[in-house]
């Protein structure tokens, strides 16, 4: 039985275009800034997003603990969104390697800060506080939901980080499907941010990397960082070259994700028990079913051939490229199956 891996976007592999852009990359040693494909790489990403430069890593979670190392002196506080990425899913490395305190503020449904516990988590300027530092976002909202935040929403989180002179990092692994479900550019998006980051490693279809994006000053900064975390890569235009390709040809495909991520969603709805929570806005689906323990239907579905995980008692299907819709149909078909013999 060949099984259908819906246990995350990463899990995507290299398409042929994409391997052939690969081996006929131009190289040259990135620490010394001599890899003319990850320049381009670097000016094409921070274009796209509306910075003056950008800056190749290795992964989202260095790109985040970069940003936050960037921005913050060493004892600052974070505010950020509980379960958000960062606080859940990084290794703690703000607090391992950057000293830094984080301090989670409650988030709506969609994902969103609130803002009003922000306003009053921002710390005055008194020696006996700890310095805040920074606020940071996540967008598309993994935990949520793959939820969308939109202009507004993110203009409201500037209008705050403005008003107390605070720089705002925006976790954007996701932000292609942001703006693609948005139908809106997505420098549309980042420009509320101070810094963001990308991942090519996900919906993108690259085998490796992100992208740190923000200004001159701060991809400086961030460049010293990364190499600190040993993340200086020597012929990287490897991984750029994928990156390259992807932003050019693997960006509209997305609606795709969306679509067929909709269509698991109206399946498993007609299925007697299930509760979708919540319905997909993206490329992200989680579900739970009445009468079975999430790890235990994990562990079924993963027998099945239908892999995906159990995210904190939900079952999430996360779908990407190589995903199709007669893959998505034969899921439903082993989930029905499944279910119907019972927990
Ligand atoms: N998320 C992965 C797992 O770590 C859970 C996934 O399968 O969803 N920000 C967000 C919002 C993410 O979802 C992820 C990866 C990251 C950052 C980290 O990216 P990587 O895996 O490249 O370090």
């Amino acid at each position: 039985m060949n099984p259908i891996d819906l246990r995350s976007d990463t899990v995507t592999l290299p398409s042929p275009e994409m391997r052939q852009a690969i081996a006929n990359a131009e190289l040259g040693d990135d620490v010394f800034g001599g890899d003319p494909t990850v320049n381009r790489l670097q000016e094409m990403a921070a274009e796209m997003l509306g910075k003056e430069a950008a800056l190749l890593v290795s992964s989202g979670t260095q790109g985040n603990l970069i940003a936050q190392l960037s921005h913050c002196a060493r004892g600052a506080e974070v505010i950020i969104g509980e379960g958000s990425h960062i606080i859940e899913h990084e290794g703690g490395g703000a607090w391992l390697v950057g000293g830094l305190g984080l301090h989670t503020v409650r988030v709506d449904a969609k994902g969103r800060l609130d803002l009003a516990e922000v306003r009053a988590t921002i710390r005055p300027d008194n020696e006996h506080y700890p310095r805040t530092g920074l606020i940071c976002i996540e967008n598309t909202h993994n935990r949520a939901g793959g939820t969308v935040q939109n202009e507004e929403d993110l203009a409201a989180v500037r209008e705050l980080a403005n008003k107390h002179g605070l720089p705002v990092h925006m976790d954007g692994a996701r932000i292609f499907n942001a703006s693609v479900k948005l139908g809106v550019p997505a420098s549309a998006l980042t420009v509320y941010a101070d810094s963001v980051t990308f991942c090519l490693s996900k919906g993108l279809g690259c085998p490796i990397g992100s992208v740190l994006c923000g200004s001159k000053e701060f991809i400086h900064e961030a460049r010293r960082m990364r190499k600190v975390l040993g993340g200086g890569m020597r012929q990287a235009g490897i991984i750029a070259a994928a990156g390259i390709y992807a932003l050019q040809n693997m960006i509209d495909r997305l609606v795709d994700d969306h679509d067929n991520a909709e269509h698991a969603a109206d399946g498993l709805a007609n299925m007697p028990g299930v509760t979708l929570s919540p319905p997909p806005e993206t490329n992200l689906l989680y579900f739970t079913v009445e009468g079975w323990k999430a790890h235990k239907l994990e562990a079924r579905l993963n027998a099945a051939g239908v892999l995906c995980f159990d995210e904190g008692g939900r079952i999430r299907w996360v779908t990407h490229y190589g995903i199709e819709r007669v893959d998505i149909d034969e899921a439903l078909a082993r989930t029905r199956q499944v279910l119907a013999a019972g927990a």
